[in-house]
C-alpha cells in the first residue's frame, strides 16, 4: 500500500524552516551585519589595549561562554537518528490510536540512545543499560517512548531513583570512576537494595555492552494501557525488534574499543545511516486483558518484572527505520526533550509508582537543561500539528500568540481555543476505579527479588553464562570494601549458587552464609532502613529462551565491519572474489595496511587505504581476511601489530579466512595451535565465511583461547 507520509514531509519541512546553511553566504553579526574582520580585536594600535567599544568581540566571546548547556542527569552520552514507523495491521481491537489504527501513515520518529552513568563525553561501551527512546510525531500529537535496552528496571518507585544514580555516578569525594559501576559506592547500594537484582543481572550480561546500537532490543518496561474507541483497556508492554538480532561485545574488546574509538556505536550508527544502510526494529506488543492483572506468580506494575514471552506472545505491529542523520547534534540530539507523559488518545498510563514519577521527572529537568517551560517550541520538540492554548510567556517565547484572550472560558476570543468531545479526539484519561487509602508504602506484591534474575539466569547459554560470571568477578573485584563483597555474593548465591561460587573464587572470598537481612547487617539490627525485604525464590517458569542471546537472529552479515589486512603486491582476484561475495551480503569491507594512503596489488592497481595498522585496532572489526600475495604477506609479518591482530580477532571468537599466502600469517599466530576450529576457513568458498560472521561469533572457542596473551 502506498503510504501516507504527509506528516513525514511536515517534520521535515519544519526543520528545515529552522535550519541554517552558511553555503554562499557572508558573515554577519547575530543582527544581520557583515563582518570584515573576525580575527583581530578592536584595539589601541596594534599591541592594544582592547577597546571596550569592540561590539563584535563581545558578541562572539558572549555567545563562546554561554555555549554549553547542563547535561542530562542521566542518559548525558547520547546519539540521536531520524526516521519513520509504520503499522502492519489495524489494532482498532485494542487502541484507537491513529498509530496503532492508520496503515496508511508514515509516522516521522526521532529517536535517542544512550548509556545511563557516564557523562556526556564518556565512553560508548561502558557497561550499562542503554537508553531507547522514541519520539513519534503523530497526527494526534507528540507520543514519547521512553525506554531502554532491557525490559525491567533497577528501582519499583520513583523515590528511590537519586539514591540509585547517586550511588552509581562517580564518588563524590574523588569524582571516580567515570562511566562505571564497578565501584563500592554502586554496590554498597544493590546489595542493601535487592530489587535492584534483576536488572543487574541484565548488566552484567551481554546485553550491558552491546556490539552496535543497532544491535539492541528495546523495551518500554513499564506496564501501559491501550485504550479503544469503546473505551475498553488493555494492558500492553512494548517491545523493540532489532532487525540485525542482538549482539554483543566481550568485556575484553569493550576495554579495548573505549580506547581505540570510544565514539564507537555513536560512529557505527552515523556511519550505516550515511551509507544508506538504514537501521530497522520491529515494534511488538505483549497485551494483557485487564480481567488477567492479578494473574501472574509476579505484579505487572512492578517494573522490575518481564512477562516472559513464553506467557504472553509479542505481537509484532509496525516497523520503524532509521533513516537520516541529525543536521547538528547540539540542536537536535542534545536538545531533544522526551516526557513519558506526552502520549495520545487510545494510549494510557498504568499506576507503575516508577512510571508515575517519570512523568514528573521529565518535564521538571528540561527547565535546567534548557531554561524555559518553552523547550517545546525548539524545532526537534515541535509537534507536527498546530498547537494552540493560554500559556503564555516565559524565556525564549518564539511564537507571537495573536488576540485579546489568554484565558478560559472566554468571549472575547470567541470561546477558542475550544475544548475537543472525546468524540472529536479529546484526550480523556482512562477511567479506573481507585478505592484506597493514601498510604506511604510498598506492595507485598512487589517483595519477589530472587526469583526473576534466576528464571534470567537459568535462561542464559552457556557462553553467556561464563560472561555474567567473569562481569561480576570484574565489578566485584573492583571493590574495596569486603563486606560489601560478601553482601554481594550471599544475594548472587539467593540467585544461583554456582555462580556465586564462581565470582568468589575469582575474587579471592568466600560466599558467607550467614547473612538473612543484608540491612540491619549493615546498619544496626534496630535502625529503620528498609522493611521492604525480599520473598522466598519461586519457579514459575524453567526456562525463557527468548532472553538469550543464543535465540537472537543469525542470519544476515549486512553492515559488518571485515578487515581485509593488506600490504603492497596483494593477490587482487582473492580479494576481488571475497570483496564482492562480503559487499553483495551488504558487509563493509575495510582495507587495512602497513601505511596509510594507497597500497598497490599485484595489478599494478592503487587501492584506498581504509585505516593503517597504527591507526586501528582488531577489536573495530567483526571479522577478518588475509588474502595471498607474498610480497604482502611478508609487509604484513614484518610488522607485529598485525600478528596482534590475528590473535586479537581469534581471542575474541571472531571469524577469520586466508587464502594462498595469508596461510603464512595464521602459521605464525596463536591460530596454529587450535586444528579445527569451525570459523576459521583456508582457501574456503566465502559461503562458509559469511555463514560464521552471521553466527557473530564462534563461542565454543572462548573457554579454549583465554590465554592467548593479547
Ligand atoms: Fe529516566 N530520566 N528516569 N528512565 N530516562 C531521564 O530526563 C527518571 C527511567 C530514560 O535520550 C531524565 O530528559 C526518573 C526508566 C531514558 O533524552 C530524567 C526515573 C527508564 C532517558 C529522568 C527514571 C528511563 C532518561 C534526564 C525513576 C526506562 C534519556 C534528562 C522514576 C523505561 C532520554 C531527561 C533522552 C532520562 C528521570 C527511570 C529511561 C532526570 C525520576 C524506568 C531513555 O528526567
Amino acid at each position: 500500500m502506498e503510504k501516507k507520509d504527509h506528516k513525514m514531509n511536515d517534520k521535515q519541512k519544519q526543520l528545515e524552516k529552522y535550519t541554517v546553511d552558511a553555503k554562499g553566504k557572508a558573515l554577519t553579526t547575530r543582527q544581520g551585519l557583515k563582518v570584515n574582520d573576525t580575527n583581530n580585536s578592536l584595539k589601541a594600535g596594534p599591541r592594544g589595549a582592547t577597546l571596550l567599544e569592540d561590539f563584535l568581540l563581545r558578541e562572539k566571546i558572549h555567545n563562546f561562554d554561554h555555549e554549553r548547556i547542563p547535561e542530562r542527569i542521566v542518559h548525558a552520552r547520547g546519539s540521536g537518528a531520524h526516521g519513520y514507523f509504520e503499522l502492519y495491521e489495524n489494532m482498532e481491537e485494542y487502541s484507537k490510536a491513529g498509530i496503532f489504527t492508520d496503515t496508511s501513515r508514515k509516522t516521522p520518529v526521532f529517536v535517542r540512545f544512550s548509556t545511563v552513568a557516564g557523562s556526556k563525553g564518556s565512553t560508548d561501551l561502558a557497561r550499562d543499560v542503554r537508553g531507547f527512546a522514541v519520539k513519534f510525531y503523530t497526527e494526534e500529537g507528540t507520543w514519547d517512548l521512553v525506554g531502554n535496552n532491557m525490559p525491567i528496571f533497577f528501582i519499583q518507585d520513583a523515590m528511590k531513583f537519586p539514591d540509585l544514580i547517586h550511588s552509581v555516578k562517580p564518588e563524590p569525594n574523588n569524582e571516580i570512576p567515570q562511566a562505571a559501576s564497578a565501584h563500592d559506592t554502586f554496590y554498597d547500594f544493590v546489595s542493601l537494595t535487592t530489587e535492584t537484582l534483576h536488572n543487574h543481572m541484565w548488566v552484567m550480561s551481554d546485553r550491558g555492552i552491546p556490539r552496535s546500537l543497532r544491535m539492541m532490543e528495546g523495551f518500554g518496561i513499564h506496564t501501559f494501557r491501550l485504550v479503544n474507541k469503546e473505551g475498553k483497556s488493555h494492558f500492553v508492554k512494548f517491545h523493540w525488534k532489532p532487525k540485525l538480532g542482538v549482539h554483543s561485545v566481550t568485556w575484553d574488546e569493550a576495554v579495548k574499543i573505549s580506547g581505540a574509538d570510544s565514539d564507537f556505536h555513536r560512529r557505527d550508527l552515523w556511519n550505516a545511516i550515511d551509507s544508506g544502510q538504514f537501521p530497522e526494529w520491529e515494534l511488538g506488543l505483549q497485551i494483557i486483558p485487564e480481567e488477567d492483572e492479578h494473574k501472574f506468580d509476579f505484579d505487572i506494575l512492578d517494573a522490575t518484572k518481564l512477562i516472559p514471552e513464553e506467557m504472553v506472545p509479542v505481537k509484532i505491529v509496525g516497523k520503524m527505520v532509521l533513516n537520516r542523520n541529525p543536521e547538528n547534534f547540539f540542536a537536535e540530539t542534545e536538545q531533544v526533550a522526551f516526557l513519558p507523559g506526552s502520549i495520545v488518545p487510545g494510549i494510557d498510563f498504568s499506576n507503575d509508582p516508577l512510571l508515575q514519577g517519570r512523568l514528573f521527572s521529565y518535564r521538571d529537568t528540561q527547565l535546567s537543561r534548557l531554561g524555559t517551560p518553552n523547550f517545546h517550541q525548539i524545532p526537534i520538540n515541535r509537534p507536527v500539528v498546530d498547537t494552540h492554548n493560554n500559556q503564555r510567556d516565559g524565556h525564549m517565547q518564539t511564537e507571537i500568540p495573536k488576540g485579546q484572550t489568554a484565558y478560559f472560558p472566554n468571549t472575547l476570543g470567541g470561546g477558542c481555543p475550544f475544548l475537543s468531545s472525546v468524540e472529536d479526539g479529546g484526550f480523556e484519561s482512562y477511567h479506573e476505579r481507585i478505592d484506597a487509602k493514601k498510604i506511604r508504602a510498598r506492595s507485598d506484591s512487589f517483595s519477589d527479588h530472587f526469583s526473576q534474575p534466576a528464571l534470567f539466569y537459568r535462561s542464559l547459554a552457556k557462553w553467556e553464562k561464563d560472561h555474567v560470571t567473569e562481569a561480576y568477578s570484574f565489578e566485584l573485584g573492583k571493590c574495596t570494601h569486603k563486606h560489601i563483597q560478601e553482601r554481594m555474593l550471599w544475594l548472587i548465591a539467593q540467585i544461583d549458587e554456582e555462580l556465586s561460587e564462581k565470582v568468589a573464587k575469582n575474587i579471592g572470598i568466600k560466599v558467607p552464609n550467614d547473612i538473612e537481612r543484608p540491612i540491619n547487617q549493615a546498619i544496626g539490627a534496630d535502625a529503620v532502613v528498609e522493611d521492604h525485604q525480599p520473598g522466598e525464590k519461586k519457579i514459575y517458569l524453567e526456562s525463557s529462551p527468548k532472553l538469550s542471546q543464543d535465540t537472537t537472529v543469525f542470519d544476515t552479515i549486512a553492515t559488518r565491519q571485515i578487515a581485509f589486512l593488506v600490504g603492497d603486491g596483494f593477490k587482487m582476484s582473492d580479494v576481488d572474489k571475497m570483496k564482492t561475495a562480503l559487499e553483495k551480503e551488504n558487509a563493509v569491507v575495510n582495507l587495512v595496511a602497513p601505511h596509510g594512503g594507497t597500497v598497490k596489488c599485484d595489478q599494478d592497481m592503487d587501492h584506498k587505504v581504509t585505516a593503517s595498522i597504527m591507526t586501528t585496532e582488531s577489536v573495530l572489526y567483526d571479522a577478518i581476511y588475509i588474502p595471498g600475495g607474498k610480497q604482502s604477506v611478508d609487509a604484513l609479518l614484518s610488522k607485529g601489530k598485525f600478528l596482534k591482530f590475528v590473535n586479537e580477532t581469534f581471542k575474541h571468537c571472531k571469524a577469520i579466512a586466508v587464502d594462498n599466502e595469508g596461510k603464512m600469517l595464521l602459521k605464525k599466530s596463536a591460530v596454529n595451535d587450535f586444528k579445527d576450529d569451525k570459523a576459521v576457513f583456508a582457501d574456503a568458498e566465502p559461503k562458509a565465511f559469511i555463514a560464521a560472521i552471521a553466527k557473530h561469533r564462534n563461542w565454543d572457542r572462548s573457554s579454549k583461547v583465554e590465554d592467548i596473551a593479547v
